[in-house]
């Protein structure tokens, strides 16, 4: 019986290469010999802490290749890893801790006291610290530990990781992926996009989002490829490695603010084999003017969280502004209408999908998850898209009511929820208002009731320790009543329309 442990696939394939780079950061490299055994040493120290395979493991930490390791160790010990994004304040992060009720949290040692207490308060039995410079008392835990050379038995539909990922409704709900979503769309990916020996990937993304984690560290580990690993997006750094790389995969934020870097030009780029954006709408304009700057074409791709990747624009063909390609290998797509059913090509309805890919459901939320689905199985991604006769999709609005800010996802409603709450609001709308640099910028609209005083300031305070800082509104505004139609229901499009010139895009 073969183990489905997306490990044992990374193990088969890197093995090979013990001695060539895996991550070379600013000061330190470290082999693929290095990734195997300091995950094994952390897989050993997993179980050594009481983490039993199907338990939750909650990290919130710096972008480090001890972060990496962990990560690779809870698949290796069967533990499902639960990244969060960095920005979290604590009051968000006890959300998540109350729902997947961690066996484990490691998180950095500057939160130790804010989060310790809310896993004391959540009986968490265990929490970690770790570093961006890899210290910490992980890492002391770890020491002088023998690595576990084992890899826990899987079967491809157990849950290797849960993302969270907002919703509609405000409360975030846990994306469960399998050991088979994951590798099953890693390989595809890694062979839609011809990964060759030699390849080197330029990571520049956090490691908390299926882009940064799965799309990019699992098509580079399949590959044995050597990562020019970025702890954070530096324009000047990224355009002073681009001679060093083949492969880079961004945000359109990535890609609008590369093209305002002094030096960077087509020479810098001859190595390039593959520009990839994704997570949110690409401009035709940032597509072209890239084009005409380095010679090289994006590759745009679509995919969300509940399915890893989706579809892609083609390696070998033509990629198109606007499009975000076929469905890939394995993937089938239909665009349907509001009564259920297929619309002709060319028209735009919501965009359904079924695959390897897609998610096993949300985690304790059986309710939640029936709903996204349909009776065939297909899953409806909330997208509106176009197909064209010969399956190319485009992604031409949301049926969700959801902001996306420099490729991180908002939801309205969480936000509206809070401001609602503050003492002379009557009601509120949040929406996504174009934005040069972010693409959608993330705008308060409120009424007050007249009963408090109330200010941009006072709503930009009251927020400040509620709410990550890239879900805070960049613009507070007021007005006297929202536009509604005649069901009562707040007309979003209609307040976009009037602010479309707010942050006056090129
Ligand atoms: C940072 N800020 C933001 C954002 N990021 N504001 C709005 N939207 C954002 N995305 C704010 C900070 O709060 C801060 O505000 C100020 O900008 C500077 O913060 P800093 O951390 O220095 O920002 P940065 O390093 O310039 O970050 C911009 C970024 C980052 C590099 C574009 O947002 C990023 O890494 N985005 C990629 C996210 C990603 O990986 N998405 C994939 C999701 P203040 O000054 O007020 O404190 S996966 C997905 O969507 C699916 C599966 C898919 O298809 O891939
Ligand atoms: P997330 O929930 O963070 O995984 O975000 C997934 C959402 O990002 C999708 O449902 C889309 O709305 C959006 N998205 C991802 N890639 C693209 C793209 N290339 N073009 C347009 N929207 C995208």
């Amino acid at each position: 019986m073969t183990n489905a442990n997306l490990y044992q696939l990374f193990r088969e394939r890197t093995a090979p290469h013990a001695a060539d780079t895996f991550l070379e950061t600013a000061d330190a490299a470290y082999t693929y010999g290095d990734l195997d055994t300091e995950s094994g040493r952390l897989a050993r120290l997993l179980r050594d802490q009481g983490v039993e395979p199907g338990d939750r493991v909650i990290v919130q930490v710096d972008k480090s290749p001890a972060a990496v390791f962990l990560y690779l160790a809870c698949l290796r010990a069967g533990a499902i890893y639960i990244p969060l994004n960095t920005a979290y304040t604590p009051a968000e992060v006890d959300y998540f801790v109350g729902d997947a009720e961690p066996a484990l949290m490691v998180v950095r040692s500057e939160s130790q006291a804010d989060l310790g207490r809310i896993a004391a308060e959540r009986k968490v039995p265990k929490l970690l610290t770790l570093d961006a410079d890899g210290s910490g008392t992980l890492a002391d835990a770890a020491s002088g530990l023998t690595p576990d050379p084992g890899i826990e038995p899987r079967e491809p539909d157990d849950i290797a990781a849960i993302l969270y990922t907002s919703g509609t409704t405000g409360r975030s709900k846990g994306a469960m992926l399998s050991h088979d979503n994951l590798s099953s769309n890693a390989l595809t990916l890694h062979a839609y996009w011809g990964f060759v020996p030699g390849d080197v990937l330029l990571h520049i993304l956090p490691i908390y989002h299926v882009h940064g984690l799965f799309v990019a560290l699992h098509t580079a580990i399949l590959n044995a490829s050597k990562i020019l690993f970025h702890d954070r997006f530096d324009p000047a750094r990224l355009v002073a490695d681009l001679p060093r790389a083949t492969v880079l995969m961004g945000v359109p934020t990535h890609y609008v603010r590369l093209l305002d870097q002094d030096g960077f030009d087509t020479p810098g780029c001859a190595g390039m084999r593959l520009f990839v954006s994704g997570s949110a709408p690409l401009l035709a304009d940032t597509f072209e003017s890239f084009r005409a700057r380095t010679g090289h074409t994006i590759l745009e791709r679509y995919g969300m969280t509940e399915a890893g990747m989706i579809t892609s624009n083609p390696y070998d063909g033509e990629r198109i502004a606007g499009t975000v390609g076929y469905p890939l290998p394995g993937v089938s797509a239909r665009v349907v209408g509001e009564d259920g059913r297929e619309v002709p090509h060319g028209e735009a309805g919501v965009l359904e999908i079924t695959g390897p890919n897609v998610f096993k459901g949300y985690w304790r939320m059986p309710e939640k998850t029936a709903a996204e689905f349909r009776d065939d199985g297909y899953f409806i991604t909330g997208d509106v898209a176009t197909m064209a006769e010969d399956g190319r999709v485009a992604i031409v609005g949301r049926a969700k009511d959801l902001i996306i800010s420099g490729g991180l996802n908002v939801y309205p409603k969480e936000i509206e929820s809070l401001i609602d709450d503050l003492p002379g609001v009557k009601e509120s709308a949040v929406i996504g208002v174009p934005h040069p640099d972010f693409g959608e910028g993330v705008t308060a609209v409120i009424v007050p009731d007249g009963t408090a005083e109330v200010a941009a300031e006072t709503v930009t305070a009251f927020l400040k320790d509620k709410l990550a800082t890239f879900k805070q509104p960049k613009t507070v505004l007021f007005v006297d009543e929202l536009p509604r139609n005649t069901m009562g229901k707040v007309q979003k499009a209609e307040l976009r329309d009037r602010y479309q010139d707010l942050y006056s895009v090129r």
